[in-house]
């Protein structure tokens, strides 16, 4: 697919980066065309995921590179979305890789680990030799991250996590899973309230995969995201030391505050797959005869051409002011709910027109335009449905809660 250069040329966005950001995205795109494009097919095909990219993402700086210090590459928010909207134009699977350990894993350690828990972790993680997953989300929905029922019990001076976890990214590669569980006993070794504001605050554990009584099980007949892997995990009398509690979170604004971090990358990497149906409806339009001239020639094909176009250069642009915002501080979660939900939404429609235009030749592997829309489906309802971010916006304007 080489549409990319000339879709990039008709609003010359490239002007609004700097040269440093230029060169994260061209280093990503040459990353994703040489390493994934040429195997993806096959592996969304054999539903497998290719450890072996790992720390060659790793060398590339992708891992947890808007952190600084501990081997993190400590880029700008706008070349890390770059980087993810690159690695997405090849398959949201690997966006997800780069999402879970970076901005989930590798985000919830730096911010709210301990110096020691710090240096444990992070260096392994950015260079890829280390994997991390995000445990949140539960069997019963992941909606509502209130109602967890995983709890963590005092136990002599560590603790003891029973539960379970659902639909969470790499646990079964994981060397370090990163728990958020519910506090039973909350009050400290001399009786006070150290553990929590309040009885039953959630809390993270930084939880060894090794460890017994930890079981990850990768979920089988997935028809989305077939070249990475999600898992059932099983937290069955975990014992953990107190050193594996995360000092700085207390509450849900802690998971809360990681899930800001993927939902950003979201926003640009969904707009990478966008573009890669955009970019192959554009190659069959030229290229396509029927009734004797390219269909690219029809009014009706140029009019959905242009909607998606329109789309794909909105998206951009929205991803490029959030990125801008956050790199003043200035981002909020209901800005954030706006960029994954219009991004996602619209790539979606954008895989669907495409696979029109190439009618049928569209639902085969031929075309990456299936295997997008696929993906995009679990993009659409991981950090948070399409209607979820719809509820925060209405709570932002509204000022009322609907959930
Ligand atoms: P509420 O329960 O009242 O508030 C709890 C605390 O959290 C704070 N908070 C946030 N903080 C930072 N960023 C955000 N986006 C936040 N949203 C809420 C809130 O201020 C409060 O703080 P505090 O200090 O007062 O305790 O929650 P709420 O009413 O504000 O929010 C409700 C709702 C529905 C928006 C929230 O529950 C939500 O976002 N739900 C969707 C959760 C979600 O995205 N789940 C999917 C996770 S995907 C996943 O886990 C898979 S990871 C990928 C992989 O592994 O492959």
């Amino acid at each position: 697919m080489t549409a990319a250069p000339r879709i990039d040329a008709v609003f010359d966005l490239d002007a609004l980066l700097t040269d440093d950001e230029r060169d994260w995205q061209q280093l990503a795109r040459a990353f994703a065309q040489e390493r994934i494009l040429p195997v993806i097919e096959a592996d969304f095909e054999a539903a497998h995921f290719r450890r072996e990219l790992v720390p060659e993402l790793g060398a590339a700086g992708f891992l947890g590179m808007h952190l600084s210090g501990y081997g993190c590459a400590g880029a700008g928010a706008v070349a890390y979305g770059l980087v993810c909207l690159e690695l997405e134009a090849a398959d949201s699977g690997w966006r997800t890789f780069v999402s879970v350990q970076g901005s989930l894993a590798m985000s919830a350690i730096h911010t709210y680990g301990s110096e020691e828990q710090k240096q444990r972790w992070l260096p392994g993680m950015a260079a890829g030799d280390l994997i991390g997953c995000f445990a949140l989300t539960e069997p019963q929905g992941g909606s509502d991250p209130a109602a967890m029922t995983t709890v963590a019990r005092r136990d002599g001076d560590g603790w003891v996590l029973d539960g379970a976890k659902r639909w969470i990214g790499l646990a079964s590669l994981a060397d370090v899973a990163v728990v958020w569980a519910r506090v039973e006993d909350a009050s400290g070794p001399d009786g006070s309230n150290a553990y929590g504001a309040g009885a039953r605050a959630v809390r993270g554990f930084l939880v060894p995969t090794s460890t017994p009584g930890f079981t990850a099980t990768p979920i089988d007949g997935k028809l989305s995201m077939r070249a990475s892997v999600q898992c059932d995990i099983e937290l069955a009398g975990v014992r953990v030391g107190d050193d594996a509690l995360l000092p700085g979170a207390s509450g849900l604004s802690g998971p809360f505050g990681c899930l800001n971090e993927a939902r950003y990358g979201i926003v640009w990497g969904a707009m990478g797959a966008a573009r890669s149906c955009l970019e192959a409806a554009l190659e069959r339009s030229v290229a396509r005869e029927v009734f004797g001239r390219p269909i690219g020639a029809n009014q009706l094909t140029q009019a959905k051409l242009a909607d998606m176009f329109l789309e794909v250069e909105k998206g951009v642009l929205l991803a490029l002011h959030l990125g801008r915002l956050k790199e003043r501080g200035a981002l909020t979660a209901a800005q954030i709910s706006v960029g994954k939900l219009n991004s996602v939404r619209e790539a979606l429609e954008i895989a669907h027109q495409s696979r029109s235009i190439l009618a049928g030749d569209g639902i085969t592997n031929a075309w990456p335009v299936m295997r997008h829309a696929a993906n995009l489906e679990s993009v659409r309802t991981y950090e948070g449905t399409d209607e979820i971010h719809q509820l925060v916006i209405g709570r932002e304007l509204t000022g009322l809660s609907a959930f």
